[in-house]
């Protein structure tokens, strides 16, 4: 393996040019632990430091490392994060029912991937509003999502579901899959061509082990398995988050999502519904919540049908949610908790005696 193959290309090869000397060696970050990270040069994999929490990165920047970066090491040292393609950002959570429900700083998870498959079990975990939510992060991040729907073979015909999903995830790709006798898996192979990145993202239970197994070929993903993080969404022991594939593309599994909260600097909310954005241009007034406006032409919608009710709670929940978090005022959790949950019940309440 060489760098070039993971990933490596001109918009790192000009950071490395323009700096004086590289000092140390170039590597690929395939896994971390608060201060331990995985790093891949090619050749080998070892176990280094990040020295302290923070790691000097391009220009006046400081990166912490992440799964997908590369970096610098030298004398067993990261000391050097290089400059970003793109990065997967779980947005700042609030810390609900706290006086100090200050938002959380916002974290990321993994960088420098090509696209996210959104990995979903078609059992329980089967949840569109949760596929929202993914697609919403998703786009924040600037990357590009798939989404698998796994476990098809626990349905005599599951294409209504793809439908279904198709319907919310508007040109967005979704294949349906089966990881356990790994029919529909075969589509994914033009995403994970070499030196191209893809990261997983899905419930615990998903299937994601069992998807990277069925990729490989190989069980070399421990299926079942619950992974261990602390509270900052780190592992506690120093895993190996990113597999190489024999295409030379590499799989990111479990960079250290287990729950999703939101922000929305990029529009992420407005690239997931496009359809109530669209909608939203023939309500009477500019700053229309669609909640109780006259002529809103959004609730019109669900009114007629057009629009389900569903998908527009989903969407308030969500702007509600980027409220939330970006409410930095004096007030209290409880009171943010309450008044954003009062609209949506409100809503609810309406939407049900309206059908
Ligand atoms: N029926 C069925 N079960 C699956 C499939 N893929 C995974 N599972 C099961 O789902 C459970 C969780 O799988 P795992 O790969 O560990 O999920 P992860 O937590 O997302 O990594 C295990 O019991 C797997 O055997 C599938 O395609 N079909
Ligand atoms: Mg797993
Ligand atoms: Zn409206």
């Amino acid at each position: 393996m060489h760098l070039s193959t993971m990933g490596w290309d001109n918009f790192f090869e000009e950071q490395k040019q323009a700096l004086k000397k590289v000092n140390g060696r170039i590597a690929r970050v395939t896994g971390l632990q608060k201060n331990h990270v995985r790093i891949h040069d090619g050749e080998e994999e070892v176990v280094v430091k990040a020295r302290g929490r923070i790691v000097r990165g391009h220009g006046k920047n400081t990166l912490f490392p992440v799964p997908g970066d590369y970096v610098i090491e030298k004398g067993g040292v990261v000391t050097r994060v290089f400059a970003r393609k793109n990065q997967l950002v779980r947005g700042a959570a609030g810390r609900r029912g706290k006086l100090d429900a200050a938002p959380k700083a916002k974290q990321v998870i993994a960088s420098n991937i090509d696209t996210v498959f959104i990995v979903c079990g078609l059992d329980r975990d089967y949840n569109l509003r949760r596929i929202e939510r993914y697609l919403t992060l998703i786009y924040n991040s600037n990357m590009t999502p798939v989404v698998i729907l796994n476990k098809a073979d626990l349905h005599e015909d599951s294409e209504p579901f793809k439908a279904e999903v198709e319907e919310i995830a508007l040109g967005v790709p979704v294949h349906l899959i089966s990881s356990i006798d790994g029919d529909g898996v075969e589509a994914l192979e033009p995403y994970v061509t070499e030196g191209k990145t893809i990261c997983l993202m899905g419930s615990s239970g998903a299937g994601k082990s069992s998807l990277v197994n069925a990729i490989v070929g190989e069980e070399i993903r421990i299926v079942g398995e619950v992974s261990d993080f602390d509270g900052k969404g780190m592992h506690t022991t120093t895993t190996r988050d990113m597999i190489f594939l024999e295409s030379g593309g590499m799989i990111i599994d479990n960079p250290g999502i287990r729950e999703i909260s939101l922000s929305d600097e990029e529009g992420g909310v407005d690239d997931t519904f496009p359809d109530i954005t669209e909608l939203a241009a023939g309500c009477r007034f500019n700053d229309c919540t669609h909640q109780h406006e006259p002529e809103c032409n959004v609730m019109a919608a669900v009114e007629s049908g057009e629009l389900a009710a569903d998908r527009l709670i989903n969407y308030l929940k969500m702007r509600l949610e980027l409220t939330f978090v970006s409410s930095r005022e004096s007030k209290t959790a409880d009171r943010i908790e309450k008044e954003r949950w009062r609209d949506v019940a409100k809503f609810q309440k309406d939407a049900k005696t309206r059908t």
